[in-house]
């Protein structure tokens, strides 16, 4: 009995409203990091769509706000162990929707050098952890309504109010002529070439190379060669338009000289699947074997050779693919058997 009126009074205090936001909002944050994460690799105009539904997705958030604020201030009444942390998950979540939205609106330029894009993704990153403790701390049971055809109209109205809150942001960015207007799809501002920042992707620093000293490795199926600066261009060069684009939140659109991979790595054997290229600093990546065509060993760029911060002597040019794929101050070429999906689809150094 005693049972029965606690459930009763359990229900009372966490209606069915409560269970439905909670749920939405869980459903609906764990969609936002997946195409957050999908946007951020994706760098070719195919998968622009991804970034859409990040937008949309992330405007559904802001319209769970007001249905949160009570569940939430409820929940701060009850005075659990954690109240803090819960606090602190708020202001985090507020934060990278802020980052966010201000982010496609170009107005807050960068804060001391960083760009509202990458403290969006720096502040989404600390909320995955807290995200995952609350779920954990403030458990939700499981409910037979939670598919029913309730659930599924209630997801179709928040799709529809995100697609119109997202139509109106970008509208009103486009009318009011916000720098946002002039983003690319994948939310990057442009930069002057000429003052392209030096970028790493965690922590890696630009090397000392001797010019003169260093040699390109460059092995195919016919073994390998090393290759001096000037060997490497003896052949002949070309040069491409291509943008850089990096995750940060910057593009710069540049002609880029050096000479085409596939010059380097002819002899491409049955076992050869994929392309690794290796920096002298250890940072490196595998290329789809599909890529050979499309890249360059750059060691210009805007008609001057590389400056030591963006890659001398040779740096990678990736055209379609996000800068973390444009690996710098590159040491070694070569076919690889190891499928290019082998190796964490962004890098851990
Ligand atoms: N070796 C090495 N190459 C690298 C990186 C790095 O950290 N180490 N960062 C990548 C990232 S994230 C970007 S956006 C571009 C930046 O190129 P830039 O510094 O010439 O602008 O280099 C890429 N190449
Ligand atoms: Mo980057």
């Amino acid at each position: 009995m005693a049972d029965r009126v606690r459930a009763v009074l359990r229900r009372r205090s966490r209606p069915w409203t409560w269970r439905a936001t909670n749920l939405a909002l869980f459903g609906v944050l764990a969609l936002a990091f997946v195409t957050g994460a999908a946007a951020h690799a994706t760098g070719s105009a195919r998968g622009a769509w991804i970034a859409v539904v990040h937008g949309v997705v992330g405007l559904v958030v802001v319209a769970l706000i007001p249905r949160k604020s009570p569940v939430a201030a409820g929940g701060m009444r009850r005075r659990r162990p954690g109240r803090w942390l819960s606090v602190g998950l708020a202001v985090v979540a507020l934060g990278t929707l802020a980052a966010g939205v201000g982010s496609s609106t170009g107005v807050p330029g960068p804060v001391a050098g960083v760009e509202p894009l990458w403290l969006h993704i720096a502040l989404a990153l600390v909320l995955l952890p807290l995200l995952a403790w609350h779920v954990v701390a403030r458990p939700l049971r499981r409910h037979p309504v939670d598919l029913g055809r309730r659930t599924l109209v209630h997801a179709g109205l928040l799709a529809a109010v995100g697609g119109a809150l997202y139509a109106g942001l970008e509208g009103a960015v486009r009318i009011a002529g916000l720098p946002g207007a002039q983003r690319r799809f994948t939310g990057s501002h442009a930069v002057v070439p000429a003052r392209m920042p030096v970028t790493s992707w965690l922590d890696d620093a630009t090397p000392a190379v001797s010019g003169t000293d260093w040699r390109l490795a460059v092995t195919d199926a016919a073994g390998t060669r090393h290759l001096s600066l000037d060997e490497l261009v003896a052949p002949g060069t070309a040069t491409v338009q291509a943008t850089l684009d990096c995750t940060s939140g910057w593009y710069a659109t540049s002609g880029w000289t050096g000479v085409p991979l596939s010059r380097l790595l002819t002899a491409v054997g049955p076992a050869s699947r994929s392309i690794r290229v290796r920096s002298l600093t250890g940072y490196d990546r595998y290329l789809p074997l599909s890529d050979l065509d499309h890249l360059l060993l750059a060691v210009a760029v805007g008609g001057a050779p590389l400056t030591p911060g963006h890659g001398y002597p040779a740096r990678l040019v990736a055209p379609g693919r996000r800068g973390f794929w444009w690996v710098k101050w590159v040491a070694g070429v070569e076919l690889s058997p190891r499928p290019w999906w082998a190796q964490p689809p962004f890098p851990l150094d």
